[in-house]
């Protein structure tokens, strides 16, 4: 489809459903916002539906009217996986009519369907769709559309980046987004607990491959033991990577009794997309993901078994 296409549709549409995905990060959440309020703007019912809401973006709802309609349209944002739609998988998995991303691996398959994998953000194709749209750009929308940008490039630092990030983004401050205050509440505020977390996280690090992975875990346990939600787990996984020499960074994240959420972030080449592909999972060259189901220790000893073969 071309964005042109996304917008004649979106324009004969109206009582609109936006999915964001499980676990709902900055991206999905502020396509969600903006494309509702986009929708909104243009007299139509629209609503996002999200599976939690961490409490740091709550402020993407401001100026979001709350409307009560029977969905006739359904859209996808930022969702490359029927799988990654968690706990509303079940009602959504088949009835999805229109889907919107950024993930080369996305695998959903319907007829209406617009993936740009050189988009940094999902961001960055709503604030595309929303000018074919004719939207007004607010600033209510703009800082959704900022902060799916700012947390999917780590703040414009990620390899993902490109010029056209900029470009948007700096149309997104001429519409008066918060950028220093959302800079600073995504990347330079941690909540005690969260500095609590990383304390005992360090405990858990382990390397393999001579030096060139290191793997990190979060237990039910350790969150239980710091009184702490996954809210403040955002962001681990970029730490394993951050290490000197490490090209493969590993954080397992347990879930339930014996389920566990692998994020994989690489350095220099290293596709991680590929790697957890061989779990079930994928995503982007440098960040992806996968399910494992097991104790911790033989989770760990497939996943740098399989690591160490592959780096
Ligand atoms: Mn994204």
């Amino acid at each position: 489809m071309t964005l042109t296409e996304v917008c004649n549709i979106l324009k004969s549409k109206n009582n609109i459903e936006i999915l964001t995905h499980a676990s709902p990060d900055g991206d999905t959440l502020g396509c969600g916002f903006a494309l509702c309020l986009a929708l909104q703007q243009q007299g139509k019912n629209a609503r996002v539906i999200t599976d939690s809401m961490p409490k740091k973006f709550e402020y993407l709802k401001n100026g979001v009217k709350e409307q009560n309609f029977q969905r006739e349209f359904v859209v996808s944002t930022d969702i490359a996986a029927l799988s990654l739609l968690g706990a509303n998988a079940e009602e959504y998995k088949d009835i999805i009519d229109l889907c919107i991303d950024h993930h080369g691996s996305n695998n959903i398959e319907i007829e209406n369907k617009y993936v740009d994998s050189t988009a940094a953000a999902a961001c960055e194709i709503i604030y595309s769709l929303i000018c074919e749209m004719d939207v007004t750009v607010t600033k209510d929308i703009a800082n959704c559309l900022y902060t799916g940008i700012a947390t999917d490039t780590g703040c414009f630092r990620f390899s993902n980046t490109t010029a056209k990030t900029h470009a948007i983004a700096a149309e997104l401050m001429n519409a008066g987004c918060d950028f220093a205050l959302i800079n600073k509440n995504m990347f330079d505020t941690k909540s005690k607990e969260r500095m609590a977390l990383e304390h005992d996280l360090y405990d858990t690090m382990e390397y393999f491959a001579q030096g060139r992975g290191a793997i990190i875990c979060v237990t039910l346990e350790m969150l239980e033991k710091l009184n702490i939600t996954s809210d403040d787990t955002e962001g681990i996984e970029a730490i394993p990577r951050m290490i000197e020499g490490v090209l493969m960074g590993i954080t397992v994240k347990q879930k339930a009794e014996n389920s566990y959420k692998v994020s994989v972030r690489t350095n220099d080449g290293i596709n991680a997309s590929d790697f957890c592909k061989k779990f079930g999972g994928g995503g982007h060259m440098a960040a992806a993901g996968c399910k494992i189901t097991g104790d911790y220790e033989s989770v760990k000893s497939r996943l740098i078994k399989a690591a160490e073969e592959f780096i």
